[in-house]
């Protein structure tokens, strides 16, 4: 059962390298946290990836919100992922024909398969869309999070569009590092459920965000990686907050796995 298991324990069950990875770094770092980088200024990315770094796995941007994007942010940003020891992860969110998502992947001004060695992608356009990623130029270890349920009120995601996803997930075993959902949906160890929706004593934005606690998303709805937005890059001292929810998400993780 994943939701029993040790991350080290299930290293030996992934079947992509990056999710080997990621299982190393939660293991060695104890944290299961991925910063949103939400931001849409350079520097104030590079500030936020310097100070949160040492508590996350991984580091997760809107590349294409950045006003003042250069492709010069990104060495900057590889030296610290590289020195902090997370992945950067790029949340493209790619959906449309193959061919239209390998050039978004690997072309324009972000080239994001250059980059970021994790990706997200829409299930909905079918198998092309994973066969450009798979087989675009860039990064040789690269891994996708698909999404198969989202945070947002009113999406019109419905329970047989999941076990659609779920059955793609598993054609794919390896390219896809895990799901993106809000409720455990598979018992496969080698899959990471990635839970976005997280804040503390915040219920929802105005614009149909729904959040729950870090204990609920680990212990109830399955989260191995927890995403963490506005909850530390609004605050005050975002490096605080993070080791603050780095540490409720991994207490809760011994919880769960505790026989
Ligand atoms: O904590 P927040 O609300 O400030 O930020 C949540 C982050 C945003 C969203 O684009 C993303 O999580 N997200 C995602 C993904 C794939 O990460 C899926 C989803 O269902 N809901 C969601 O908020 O960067």
């Amino acid at each position: 059962d994943r939701l029993k298991l040790s991350f080290e324990k299930r290293i030996p069950f992934t079947k992509n390298l990056v999710a080997t990875e990621l299982l190393k770094i939660m293991s060695s770092k104890q944290t299961t946290l991925c910063v949103a980088a939400d931001l849409t200024n350079s520097t104030d990315i590079l500030n936020l990836a310097e100070q949160v770094g040492p508590h996350i796995c991984a580091l997760k941007t809107h590349i294409d919100i950045v006003d003042d994007f250069h492709e010069n942010l990104l060495k900057p940003l590889k030296e610290i992922a590289d020195r902090h020891n997370f992945i950067l992860f790029e949340d493209r969110k790619f959906a449309d024909i193959g061919k239209t998502v390998e050039l978004q992947y690997s072309k324009g001004v972000y080239k994001i398969s250059s980059w970021a060695k994790l990706v997200t992608a829409h299930s909905l356009c079918g198998k092309g869309v994973l066969d450009a990623i798979k087989g675009a130029e860039g990064l040789e270890n690269r891994g996708v999070f698909l999404l198969a349920e989202l945070s947002a009120a009113g999406n019109l995601i419905d329970e047989a569009y999941v076990k659609k996803t779920l059955k793609l997930a598993e054609e794919y075993p390896e390219l896809i590092v895990g799901l993106v959902s809000q409720n455990p949906l598979t018992n496969n160890p080698g899959l990471l459920q990635l839970t976005p929706g997280v804040q503390i004593d915040t219920k929802s934005d105005n614009l149909g965000q729904q959040y729950n606690s870090p204990e609920i998303i680990v212990l109830e709805k399955g989260a191995d990686i927890a995403v963490v937005g506005r909850g530390i890059t609004q605050s005050n001292q975002p490096a605080v907050a993070a080791l603050n929810y780095k540490n409720i998400l991994w207490q809760a993780y011994l919880n769960r796995i505790k026989q």
